[in-house]
């Protein structure tokens, strides 16, 4: 009895945290003369605390940012967001006119069918490797 009931409490402990799962990661291929471009994806917590995205590394990029839109008196802004919170059991979409990866001075244009290398990077469950191919928005309407 006190064999299985320590058992439980083993298999309790190794279960907990979050379960990070990054779906669809996506591109947006931009004009060769644009310098930014964004990246898209559903990041999927399957496990059972909550977990956040606290920042982004891109191979593509000088540097990356998570930002969302916003309507103010009718014009659409990006603003910048520090941390974006994967409830357990839940699902948060970034998506074209939402939040979005910001792809910050690129170090050359972006053409559909490339890879782009991403690191999200995340409080509890550290560093996530995702390779997301560029697509451009007509595909995505
Ligand atoms: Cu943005």
């Amino acid at each position: 009895m006190r064999l299985f009931f320590i058992f439980l409490v083993f298999i309790g402990y190794a279960i907990a945290g979050p379960n990070i799962i990054v779906e669809n990661p996506w591109v947006r291929e931009v004009p060769p003369v644009s310098t930014m471009s964004a990246a898209f994806m559903k990041i999927r917590n399957a496990g059972n605390e909550d977990d956040f995205l606290v920042g982004v590394e891109s191979s593509v990029s000088q540097s990356a940012e998570i930002h969302t839109t916003i309507m103010e008196d009718g014009v659409m802004k990006m603003r910048m967001l520090r941390e974006v919170k994967i409830p357990a059991g839940g699902v948060v979409e970034f998506k074209p006119m939402g939040k979005h990866i910001m792809l910050i001075n690129l170090k050359k244009p972006l053409k559909s069918g490339e890879r782009v290398r991403l690191v999200l990077i995340f409080k509890k469950s550290g560093r996530i490797r995702v390779e997301a191919p560029v697509k451009s928005m007509r595909m995505h309407h």
